[in-house]
């Protein structure tokens, strides 16, 4: 199958892998001012429907089986799926987003502000994406948090191994019991349901979800709210955790630092990063500072990396 989709990988036409140069392509110039003669190529409604359902539900069937799943596509998530998609290009990869748009609150660099700023080391990562931004010695700035979000989105998505579903959320996780003989429990995949389906189980009866089977599961949901903080509060739910220590008050020196340094697997089979940690640890929120997310999408793709290759 891995070989299938590397062949349908190798078909798709990209031309625009090189810096684009000034000014339009001659194809596209030559079309304007030439509007009264302009028509589209022929095709009919079914073949529309095709396209889109044949590929949806390839996709569907192949990551039924998948190496790792990353649920939530916010700057965590999209860093680790990024950095995944870098190192192993062979492992089959879904990333699960609840929202139709991905990229959770990392369109805007706080409040309705555009300027993203991220303190120094995590510069290292935009070079690594190529996302351009102003030095101001100990911290940078994106001119704007969608110029991050877009590019890091993009080049996942242009990635050969990584397949988001958005629209999609996590309702459960498939859990196996350990083999340690004591009653622990493993992390072996997700399940799922159009976002729109799970908004509607208080008023629709019985609608069944899907299940993606993973070795490896990174939960990067954010901090709690309507969705987020999924994994842990399903944890505590299923007595895998006590009890949740609650994020705690704004102090960007220590939040930063505590969500890196306690990006971990959490039970077995299971990643958590970003800000849906400080709801385990009780570490401060950092508010609109944004490294400590990407940084920790790294470590977090390098612990699954750790547990899958064990
Ligand atoms: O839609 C959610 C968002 O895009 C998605 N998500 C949540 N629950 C889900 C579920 N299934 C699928 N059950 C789900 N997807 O997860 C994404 C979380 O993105 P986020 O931006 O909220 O979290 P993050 O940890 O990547 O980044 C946090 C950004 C913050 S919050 C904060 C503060 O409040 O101090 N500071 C920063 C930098």
């Amino acid at each position: 199958q891995l070989a299938v989709a590397a062949k349908k990988a190798q078909d798709v036409v990209d031309d625009t892998t090189a810096a684009p140069a000034p000014g339009l392509t001659k194809p596209l110039a030559d079309m304007m001012g030439n509007w009264d003669n302009f028509s589209f190529a022929p095709i009919r409604e079914s073949t529309v429907s095709r396209a889109m359902t044949s590929r949806y539900f390839t996709d569907l069937h192949t990551h039924a089986e998948s190496d790792i799943a990353i649920i939530g596509a916010g700057s965590c998530g999209l860093s680790a799926a990024y950095t995944l998609s870098k190192l192993r290009p062979d492992l089959r990869i879904a990333l699960i987003e609840a929202g139709v748009a991905p990229g959770g609150g990392a369109w805007l660099g706080g409040q309705l502000f555009s300027a993203m700023v991220l303190r120094k080391p995590a510069d290292v990562f935009l070079r690594d994406v190529g996302v351009p931004f102003e030095d101001e010695g100990d911290y940078v700035v994106v001119k704007h948090a969608a110029l991050f979000t877009s590019a890091v989105l993009e080049r996942v998505l242009r990635s050969g191994n990584v397949k988001m579903f958005n629209a999609t959320a996590v309702e459960d996780l498939i859990t196996r019991p350990c083999a340690d003989g004591e009653g622990g429990i493993r992390v072996a995949g997700v399940v799922t349901n159009w976002t729109l389906v799970a908004m509607h189980h208080g008023d629709q009866s019985c609608m069944d979800p899907n299940t993606i089977n993973a070795p490896v599961v990174i939960s990067t949901t954010g901090h709690d709210g309507p969705f987020g903080a999924f994994s842990v509060k399903r944890l505590v739910s299923m007595k895998r955790l006590e009890e949740l220590e609650g994020m705690r008050g704004l102090d960007m020196l220590r939040a930063e630092d505590a969500i890196v340094k306690n990006t971990r697997e959490v039970v077995p089979g299971l990643i958590v990063g970003g800000m849906e940690l400080a709801e385990i640890d009780g570490a401060n929120r950092m508010g609109p500072t944004f490294g400590a997310m990407l940084l920790s999408g790294v470590k977090a793709a390098e612990e699954a990396l750790r547990v899958f290759d064990l």
